[in-house]
C-alpha cells in the first residue's frame, strides 16, 4: 500500500511543482537567450556605462588588433621558413666551397674534412721514375724527378695532390721540392735539381726522394719514399729507372712543426700584407717541454736583406696563435725580386734565442712555397692562406743565400 501511494503521489507532487515552477524560471532566464538574442545583447550593452558609438568603436578596434596579431604571426612563420631555407642553402654552398679546397679563389675557406689519409695499410704506394747524373768536373749531382704512377690515393675523392721532396743524406744541407700536381695519381714532373757534392761525400751518401700529398690547410702526408744508395753507382752514364715507393723511415721524418701564413698583394698600391696566423706542433726548446715562440718576417730584395718585422712572443706553448698582420710597401715592378723569409724563434730571457724553423717564399722558392707565392700573385687583392712545414734554418740558408743589408744611401741611389 505504501508503495502504491508513494508511486501515485510522486507524479502529482512533481507535476504540480515542476510544471508550476519551470515556466517562471524559464520566463526570466532560460527562454531569453534562445529566442531573443539581439535583446539580450542590447541588455548587456545597456548595462555598460558608455555611449553606443564608443562601445562599437572599441569592438572594431579590438577586432582590428586581433587581425593584426594574426597577420604578424603568419608573417613570422613565413620568414622563419624562408630563413631556414636560406641557412640550408648557405650551408650547402659552404660545403660545396669546401669541396673546392685548394682552388685559389676559395683560399680562405677552411677545408674541414677535405682530405684524409686512408689506405695507408695498403702495400702499394706507387712508383717513381727518376734520373741521376754526376758531373765530376763541377762536383754536381743532378737528380731528375720525371714522373710517378699508381700513387696511393690520400684524399677523399680517391686522388692525391703529389709533389716530391728531394735531399741528400746524411748531409741534408738542401731540400728541393717539385711543383704540386693537383688531383692526380700519375703526375708528370720533369724537374731536375742540382746538388753540390764532392766525389768523396757522394760515395757515403744516398739520395732521398719523398712523394707527399699536398693539403692546403692540413698536414701534408707522405705517400712513399725512395732511397738510392750513391756509393756504388757507375757514373759513366745517366741512370734512369722506375722504382716502387716504400714506407718512409719513421726516424728520419724530421718534424719541426708547421706555420699558417696568409699573403695578400695589391699591385695598384704596391702593398704586400703578410698575416702570421698560427703555428702548430713546434719543437720544445725549454725545460718543461715548451717554447716561447715568436715569428720573424723578413724581406729581401735581390737576395739582400731589406725589411724586418716580428710578432709578439707567445709564452710556454708549442701551438701559438698570433693573427698578426704586417704590411710592406713593394712596388709592382719589385715584387718578382722579393723573397719573404719567415722564421720561428724561441725567446729566451737569459740565453740567445734559438731558431725553431724557417721557410721562404718568393719566385726563388720551390714546391709549396712557390705555389703559395704564385697563388697570391694570381689573385691580386685577395688574401691567400696556407700551411707550410717548417724546415731547418740550415736547409733554407743553403738554398737562399742572403747578402748583408743594403745601406740606406745606396738604396736611395738605386731605387730613386
Ligand atoms: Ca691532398
Ligand atoms: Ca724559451
Amino acid at each position: 500500500m505504501t508503495n502504491s501511494t508513494a508511486t501515485t503521489s510522486t507524479p502529482e507532487i512533481s507535476n504540480s511543482t515542476l510544471l508550476y515552477t519551470t515556466p517562471e524560471i524559464s520566463n526570466s532566464t532560460l527562454l531569453y537567450p534562445t529566442t531573443a538574442g539581439p535583446d539580450f545583447i542590447n541588455q548587456i550593452l545597456n548595462e555598460i556605462p558608455l555611449p553606443r558609438w564608443a562601445i562599437y568603436a572599441i569592438l572594431v578596434a579590438g577586432g582590428l588588433v586581433i587581425l593584426l596579431i594574426l597577420c604578424l604571426c603568419i608573417r613570422c612563420c613565413c620568414c622563419k621558413k624562408k630563413n631556414d631555407k636560406k641557412k640550408k642553402k648557405m650551408m650547402k654552398d659552404q660545403v660545396e666551397l669546401n669541396g673546392l679546397a685548394g682552388a685559389s679563389t676559395t683560399a680562405l675557406v677552411r677545408s674541414g674534412g677535405d682530405d684524409a689519409q686512408y689506405g695507408s695499410t695498403q702495400k702499394m704506394r706507387g712508383k717513381l721514375l727518376y734520373s741521376l747524373e754526376y758531373n765530376a768536373a763541377k762536383t754536381e749531382l743532378m737528380v731528375g724527378i720525371k714522373q710517378a704512377a699508381e700513387l696511393l690515393a690520400m684524399d677523399l675523392g680517391g686522388l692525391s695532390d703529389p709533389y716530391v721532396k728531394v735531399y741528400i743524406c746524411p748531409s741534408k744541407t738542401k731540400t728541393c721540392e717539385t711543383k704540386v700536381h693537383r688531383n692526380t695519381l700519375t703526375p708528370i714532373f720533369n724537374e731536375v735539381f742540382t746538388f753540390e757534392v764532392t766525389k768523396s761525400v757522394l760515395a757515403a751518401s744516398e739520395v732521398v726522394m719523398q712523394v707527399f700529398d699536398f693539403n692546403r690547410f692540413m698536414k701534408h702526408h707522405i705517400i712513399g719514399e725512395l732511397r738510392v744508395d750513391l756509393s756504388s753507382m757507375d757514373w759513366n752514364h745517366v741512370i734512369e729507372e722506375w722504382q716502387n715507393l716504400s714506407e718512409p723511415l719513421k726516424c728520419e721524418l724530421e718534424d719541426l712543426g708547421e706555420i699558417c701564413v696568409s699573403l695578400r698583394y695589391v699591385p695598384a698600391g704596391g702593398r704586400l700584407t703578410v698575416v702570421i696566423l698560427e703555428a702548430r706542433n713546434l719543437r720544445s726548446m725549454d725545460i718543461g717541454g715548451t717554447s716561447d715562440p715568436y715569428v720573424k718576417v723578413q724581406l729581401a730584395l735581390d737576395k739582400r736583406k731589406w725589411k724586418k718585422k716580428k710578432t709578439s712572443i707567445k709564452k710556454k706553448t708549442l701551438n701559438p696563435y698570433y693573427n698578426e698582420s704586417f704590411t710592406f710597401d713593394i712596388p709592382f715592378d719589385h715584387i718578382q725580386r722579393v723573397d719573404l723569409v719567415i722564421s720561428v724563434w724561441d725567446h729566451d730571457a737569459v740565453t740567445r734565442n734559438d731558431a725553431m724553423g724557417k721557410i721562404f717564399l718568393g719566385s726563388n722558392a720551390s714546391g709549396n712555397q712557390l705555389h703559395h707565392w704564385a697563388d697570391m700573385l694570381a689573385n691580386p687583392r685577395r688574401p691567400v692562406g696556407q700551411w707550410h712545414a717548417l724546415l731547418t734554418a740550415a736547409q733554407v740558408n743553403a738554398t737562399l743565400v742572403l747578402k748583408k743589408k743594403m745601406s740606406l744611401s745606396k738604396m736611395i741611389n738605386k731605387y730613386h
